[in-house]
């Protein structure tokens, strides 16, 4: 990971080798922690947050679900994060808010910690690499299933529930796959390690609902709009493993991993095709400010300070 200037760490900007937690914090013990990850994307008007609002909205409705109080509203993280932008001076960054029951009592019930709010902000390139963007990736069925919504709430993004994305990805690794495709209890497509699915079949697309056990990913959201923009149909429901290996194409989408393609799950060779890059090429245009569409999707951030003399 490379190193930045400052984290904004419970209303203040420290040095990055600062950032510090005590070992015996809750959140490390029993991953009691919500987050977010959020791309800021070099526009023709300077930095530009995607989605910001929206992502801020995420975490909040997370720690809800753990009964977990930020201790900072939606506005205010909005402006750490646009402040935090400004002060590394990158054009383009991954943002990763993230808050977690901190040092206090040690136990599994979290009720008196305290809640520890954190922005950290790094160069992030292609998450399944610059190739995969091109020429897609190999991805292999998890013998993990996803949680179901009775085990954990899988709306919430926290911390615990990657250890199920964890185990998926790093046994499809050790196979030789780049990515896993987890499904549901019930035999349903649910979401990959870390970003949702779509397929493509005779010029219609296709994703899981909400209701299985997903994420409910803001580049989902982003996809469904561009696609149907585009004049696509786009279904929600449940897809089964069958509808993976017989698509025309697959997709990944997610903030990290952008848009990118599937060219095989298991031993089905898919391929790249045309929906795909006509989509990937979409979303890297809105999110660069480089169409009329979701123009306020992009959220600025103030210019950076000059230098002192
Ligand atoms: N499903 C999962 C399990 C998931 O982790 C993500 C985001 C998505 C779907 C897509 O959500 P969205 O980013 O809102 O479109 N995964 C994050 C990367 C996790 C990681 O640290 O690695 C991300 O893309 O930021």
């Amino acid at each position: 990971m490379r190193e930045t200037e400052k984290i904004w760490m419970n209303g203040e900007l420290v040095d990055w080798g600062d950032a510090k937690i005590h070992v015996g914090a809750h959140g490390l013990h029993y991953g009691s922690g919500v987050f977010e990850g959020i791309r800021c994307y070099e526009t023709p008007q300077g930095p530009a947050v995607f989605r910001l609002t929206d992502h801020l909205d995420r975490l909040h409705n997370s720690a809800r679900l753990l009964s977990m109080e930020i201790p900072y509203s939606v506005d205010e993280l909005r402006a750490a994060s646009l402040e935090l932008v400004a002060v590394n001076g990158l054009p383009e960054c991954y943002l990763r808010p993230i808050a977690f029951y901190g040092y206090g009592e040690l136990g599994v019930a979290a009720g008196t910690n305290p809640v520890e709010t954190v922005i950290m902000s790094w160069p992030w390139g292609a998450y399944l690499g610059e190739e995969g963007l091109r020429s897609g990736i190999r991805a292999k069925i998890s013998s993990w299933q996803r949680i179901g919504p009775n085990v954990i709430p899988h709306v919430a993004k926290a911390t615990g529930v990657y250890l199920n994305s964890m185990l998926a990805v790093t046994e499809a690794n050790r196979a030789g796959y780049d990515e896993a495709i987890l499904l549901t209890a019930e035999g349903y497509v649910a979401d990959g390690s870390g970003e949702n699915i779509f397929v493509v079949k005779d010029g219609v697309l296709y994703t899981p609902s909400l209701s299985t056990s997903i994420l409910p990913g803001i580049t989902r959201d982003t996809i469904i709009h561009i696609a149907q923009d585009l004049g696509y149909s786009v279904m929600q429901g449940n897809l089964i493993r069958s509808d993976l290996y017989l698509a025309d194409e697959v997709f990944m989408t997610g903030t990290a991993a952008e848009v990118t393609p599937l060219r095989s799950i298991d031993a089905a060779e898919i391929g790249v095709g045309p929906v795909t890059l006509e989509i990937q090429q979409a979303y890297l245009e809105t999110v660069r400010g480089g169409s009329s569409r979701g123009e306020d999707w992009l959220e600025y951030a103030p210019a950076a300070a000059p230098a002192e003399a």
